[in-house]
C-alpha cells in the first residue's frame, strides 16, 4: 500500500489543456455567427443594394434595406417559404397582413406598381400557382421621406397553400431607399406565423424571450468573440421568472448515431452558488441557471416541430459571477432511435441572471470505435498479473480464504505432478524500475492438510522469486520461500527473505508452487518484494483485482476498492467493481485499469455504469458534473487519464486527472450511465479509466461496463465520404471562392457561385448526405474570375427535402458547402 501511494503522490494533477480545436465538420449552420445574413430572408432580384441593416428598426434592432439610385430593375428581398415551417400550418382560413416601412428620398406619386414599394405576400398550390392574387400592400409615397409606418392587408384562403412566400420590394422604376420590419400574419385561431419576422436573426438562428422580458438574446458585435466578431449575446437583469432562448435551427441527424455537443462560453454577474457546478447533461429545468440545451427532432423537421428526448441541459460553472475567459463546454450525446434532427440553444432557465456570451456552436457526428478496455465488464474472473501455470492439481482465485482483503491464490493437490501459479514480468511493469540492490521477499501462507516434514524440496510447498537478465538467464539462483510444514494445518503466518541482486533484473517472476511430492491445499496472499530506497513492488500480490485491473486505498483507509460478485445485481453479468467508505477520514481509494494504446489529437468517449447505495454527503445541487480537471474532496467519479511514452514500462501521466462526477443528490440511484469525451493531447500514447472515490465521500458505489471508445469525427453518414479535402472553409488560401448558394435553404431553384484565380479545370457536383453524387453540374476549362451556375432541383432529380452538399474541385484545391433543399 505504502509503495503505491507513493506513486500516487508523483501524479501531479495538471491542468487539461482542451484541444480548442475548430470543429469542422459541425451541422449547426453559422455556429460561429460569423454569417451576416439574416436568417429565413433571401436577396431575391438585385436591381439595387440590399442590406441587412443594424441602424434603423420598427422593432427591435435590425430591418432589411434597399438602396436604388437608379430605375431600371427590381429589387426586392424574398421569405423562406412560410407555409408549413416547423410549427407553421398555414390553413384556408381569413388571415390578416401587416408590416412596417420606413422611406427616404423615394419618389413620389407612383402612377404604377413598377414606381411602387410594397410588401407582397403570395399564397401558392403545391403546383406553384396562386391560390388568390398576391397581396400587395403599398408604402406611403406622399412624401419623398417618411418615417415608420404600418401598411396592412387581409386575405381569405379557400384551400390550405402549399408555400406562403412574402416579397420587399422596389419596382424597377422606384428609386430612393426602404426599410422594411416587423411582417406579421394572423388569424384566429393562430395558425402561423412569418419567421424572424422582425429581421433580427442571423442565418441559421432564431431566438424567443418570455413577454415582458427586460433582457435580450441576439447576435452582436463582440471585441472578445472567440471566432470572429460576433457572438450571441443573452442578457438578464432581473429574476423575475422570464426566460430567454437563442436557438438554432435544426439540422439533420441519423438515430443512434453520436455526437459531439460543444459551445463556447464565457460570462459577467452571473447568479452564483457555491454547488453550482457544470453539469453533466440533465434533464431537469433548474430554474436559477445559465446553460446549453439542446435537443433532437423527430418527423421531417423542416415542416414539424416534433421534440423527442425531452430537454438535455448543460448547466455552466454558476460557482463564480464572472467566468474565467472563454470557456468550452462539451458533452456526447447518442440519438434516440427516432432522432432524425438536432437543435443547440443558449438559453437562460427563468430567474437566471447576469451576461452570458456564447460563440462556436458545433455539433459533429462521431463515429464510435471498439471498446479498448480489456475485461470492461469485470466478468474475466482471473486474478491479474498471476496466471496458472503448472495444472497437476487445482488453482482457484478464492474468496474463501485471505490475509488481507477478500481474495487469495489456493493450490492443492492430492498426487503426483507440479500445481503453480506464475506472475507475470514484474521487472519494469508501470512504475517499477528493478535495480542491482538487496530486495526483501515475503510471502504469506496458510496451510490445510498438507505434507509435513518435507524431506527434500520435492515434497515441499512455497514461493519462488526468478531474477532474470537479458537474455533470461537466472542472475542470481531462484530465491525459495518455504511454507511452513511442521503441521498439516497453519494459519496465515508470513515467511521472508532477502536477495542481493548482482545487476539489474530485465525479468522477475513469482511462482507459487506445491512440488511433485507435496498434497494438500494452501493459500498464498500479500507476496512482496521491496527495496530501500524505493524500485519496484509486486502487482497483484495481493489477489484483490482480476485481469486488466488494479486498485488503491489511502493507508489506514476503512474502505475497500475490489471486485465483488453481486449476482442478478450486477449490470452486466455476476461482478462488478464495488468501492465501500464508511468513514469520511479524508482517505481515498481507486479501482483502475491498465492503460491501454491510444492515438494523439483523437477522441476517446469514457464511460461507466454506477449503482450508488447511501452515497454522501448529499446535495440537492450535486447533479453529475461534466468533465472537471477539479479534484472535489467529497464526491465520487469516474476520473481518466491519458499516458505518455511507454505504457508498459512506463507510468508518465499527460493533461492531468480528468473527473466526471456522479450525482449526489439522492443517496440510492440505480444503475446510471456515466460519460465524458476528451481528445487525447499530442503526446499521449495510452488512456486509462478509474473508479475513484476522492477523500471524503461515504457509502457505496457500484461500477460496472468501464469502456474507452476511440471516437472518429465523420463529415457525413459514409466513411468514404467524397470530403476527404477542403471540408468546411469557404475560401482557400489559393483565391478559390466558393459561395453559400442563394437562396439557401430553397424549393425548386437556387444558384451557387464561385471564384477562381487562374484559368483551370473545374468540376462542381452535389453530393446528399450519404456522400451519393446527385449532378455534375460543371466539368469544363473555365477562365478566371466569378461564375454562377443555376440549380433546378427538379431537373437534376432531388426529390428528398434535407441538406445536400456542394463541391468544387480546382486545381487549386477542393471545398464543400451545405445547402438545404425544401420540397
Ligand atoms: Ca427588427
Ligand atoms: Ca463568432
Ligand atoms: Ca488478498
Ligand atoms: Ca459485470
Amino acid at each position: 500500500m505504502y509503495l503505491k501511494k507513493l506513486v500516487f503522490w508523483m501524479m501531479v494533477a495538471l491542468l487539461m489543456m482542451f484541444t480548442t480545436a475548430a470543429f469542422a465538420n459541425s451541422i449547426i449552420v453559422n455556429g460561429d455567427l460569423e454569417d451576416l445574413s439574416p436568417a429565413f430572408w433571401y436577396q431575391h432580384e438585385l436591381g439595387g443594394t440590399l442590406s441587412w441593416d443594424w441602424t434603423e428598426a420598427q422593432h427591435g434592432s435590425k430591418s432589411l434595406k434597399i438602396d436604388k439610385p437608379n430605375t431600371g430593375g427590381s429589387a426586392t428581398w424574398m421569405s423562406a417559404d412560410n407555409a408549413n415551417l416547423y410549427w407553421n400550418n398555414f390553413q384556408g382560413v381569413f388571415y390578416s397582413l401587416s408590416a412596417w416601412i420606413k422611406t427616404d428620398g423615394v419618389n413620389t406619386n407612383p402612377g404604377n406598381d413598377d414606381e411602387r414599394i410594397a410588401v407582397t405576400f403570395t399564397f401558392l398550390d403545391a403546383g406553384g400557382n396562386d391560390i388568390v392574387p398576391p397581396v400587395a400592400m403599398y408604402a406611403d409615397q406622399s412624401a419623398g421621406t417618411m418615417d415608420w409606418h404600418e401598411v396592412t392587408g387581409d386575405v381569405l384562403l379557400t384551400e390550405e397553400p402549399a408555400q406562403v412566400i412574402i416579397y420587399l420590394g422596389m419596382g424597377e422604376d422606384a428609386t430612393g431607399t426602404a426599410w422594411f420590419d416587423n411582417v406579421n400574419v394572423s388569424s384566429d385561431p393562430w395558425t402561423a406565423g412569418i419567421f424572424d419576422n422582425s429581421m433580427e436573426e442571423p442565418n441559421g438562428w432564431m431566438s424567443w424571450a418570455s413577454e415582458g422580458d427586460v433582457g435580450f438574446a441576439e447576435q452582436v458585435y463582440d471585441d472578445d468573440a472567440y471566432s470572429g466578431d460576433y457572438v450571441a449575446k443573452l442578457m438578464e437583469e432581473d429574476d423575475l421568472g422570464d426566460e430567454m432562448v437563442f436557438y438554432s435551427q435544426p439540422a439533420p441527424v441519423a438515430g443512434y448515431a453520436w455526437y459531439l455537443v460543444s459551445v463556447m462560453v464565457r460570462y459577467d454577474d452571473v447568479n452564483t452558488n457555491d454547488m453550482y457546478y457544470p453539469t453533466y447533461q440533465v434533464p431537469e429545468n433548474v430554474q436559477d441557471r445559465a446553460n446549453l440545451c439542446f435537443f433532437y427532432h423527430t418527423g421531417n423537421w423542416w415542416s414539424d416541430w416534433a421534440l423527442t428526448g425531452g430537454d438535455q441541459f448543460l448547466y455552466f460553472d454558476q460557482r463564480t459571477e464572472t467566468s474565467d475567459g472563454w470557456t468550452m463546454y462539451w458533452t456526447i450525446s447518442q440519438a434516440p432511435p427516432e432522432a432524425t434532427a438536432f437543435s443547440m440553444r443558449a438559453r437562460l432557465n427563468p430567474t437566471a441572471t447576469g451576461t452570458v456570451y456564447y460563440d462556436n456552436f458545433s455539433c459533429v457526428k462521431l463515429d464510435k470505435g471498439d471498446n479498448l478496455v480489456e475485461n470492461w465488464n469485470l466478468e474475466t474472473h482471473s486474478p491479474f498479473f498471476f496466471n496458472p501455470d503448472e495444472l497437476d492439481g487445482d488453482l482457484l482465485w478464492t474468496n474463501a480464504e485471505a490475509h488481507t482483503g477478500n481474495l487469495s491464490a489456493m493450490v492443492s493437490k492430492d498426487g503426483a505432478g507440479v500445481a503453480s501459479w506464475l506472475s507475470d514480468n514484474q521487472a519494469t511493469t508501470y512504475w517499477n524500475n528493478m535495480d542491482a540492490v538487496l530486495y526483501d521477499l515475503s510471502a504469506w501462507m496458510k496451510t490445510d492438510g498438507v505434507n509435513t516434514d518435507p524431506g527434500s524440496e520435492d515434497e515441499m510447498i512455497g514461493v519462488y522469486f526468478h531474477f532474470l537478465d537479458g537474455g533470461g538467464g537466472d542472475i542470481v539462483p531462484p530465491v525459495f520461500l518455504p511454507a511452513d510444514q511442521s503441521a498439516a494445518t497453519l494459519d496465515w503466518n508470513e515467511v521472508s527473505d532477502q536477495v542481493l541482486l548482482t545487476e539489474a533484473p530485465v525479468e522477475c517472476y513469482i511462482e507459487l508452487v506445491m512440488n511433485n511430492g507435496a498434497t494438500g491445499t494452501i493459500y498464498f496472499d500479500d507476496v512482496n518484494f521491496g527495496s530501500d530506497p524505493w524500485t519496484a513492488g509486486s502487482f497483484g500480490g495481493d489477489f484483490e483485482t482480476p485481469t486488466g485491473w488494479m486498485h488503491w486505498a489511502s493507508e489506514g483507509d476503512v474502505g475497500m476498492a475490489d471486485v465483488a460478485w453481486v449476482g442478478d445485481l450486477a449490470y452486466s453479468g455476476v461482478y462488478v467493481a464495488k468501492l465501500v467508505e464508511e468513514d469520511d477520514l479524508g482517505d481515498e481509494m481507486v479501482f483502475y485499469s491498465v492503460p491501454t494504446p491510444v492515438q494523439p489529437d483523437t477522441y476517446y468517449l469514457f464511460q461507466t455504469m454506477a449503482r450508488t447505495v447511501d452515497i454522501g454527503p448529499l446535495d440537492n445541487s450535486l447533479w453529475p458534473s461534466s468533465v472537471m480537471s477539479e479534484n472535489i474532496s467529497d464526491r465520487a467519479n469516474l476520473c481518466y487519464f491519458f499516458h505518455s511514452g511507454d505504457i508498459e514500462n512506463g507510468w508518465n501521466l499527460t493533461g492531468g486527472d480528468q473527473f466526471v462526477y456522479l450525482q449526489q443528490r439522492e443517496a440510492t440511484q440505480s444503475w446510471t450511465a456515466y460519460r465524458g469525451i476528451a481528445m487525447a493531447p499530442a503526446d499521449a500514447t495510452g488512456a486509462s479509466l478509474r473508479a475513484r472515490f476522492n477523500p471524503t465521500v461515504t457509502g457505496e458505489v457500484w461500477y460496472d461496463n468501464l469502456q474507452i471508445f476511440e471516437m472518429t469525427e465523420l463529415f457525413t453518414g459514409v466513411e468514404d465520404s467524397p470530403f476527404a479535402v477542403g471540408q468546411g472553409p469557404s475560401t482557400l488560401p489559393s483565391g478559390v471562392v466558393l459561395s453559400q448558394n442563394y437562396p439557401n435553404p430553397f424549393n425548386a431553384q437556387s444558384s451557387i457561385s464561385f471564384n477562381i484565380p487562374a484559368p483551370g479545370d473545374v468540376q462542381l457536383e452535389i453530393y446528399d448526405l450519404l456522400g451519393r453524387r446527385i449532378a455534375r453540374l460543371v466539368d469544363e476549362h473555365m477562365a478566371a474570375g466569378t461564375h454562377q451556375v443555376a440549380i433546378n432541383a427538379d431537373e437534376l432529380g432531388m426529390t428528398a427535402s434535407g441538406v445536400y452538399f456542394y463541391r468544387l474541385n480546382t486545381q487549386n484545391g477542393a471545398m464543400v458547402r451545405k445547402m438545404t433543399f425544401i420540397k
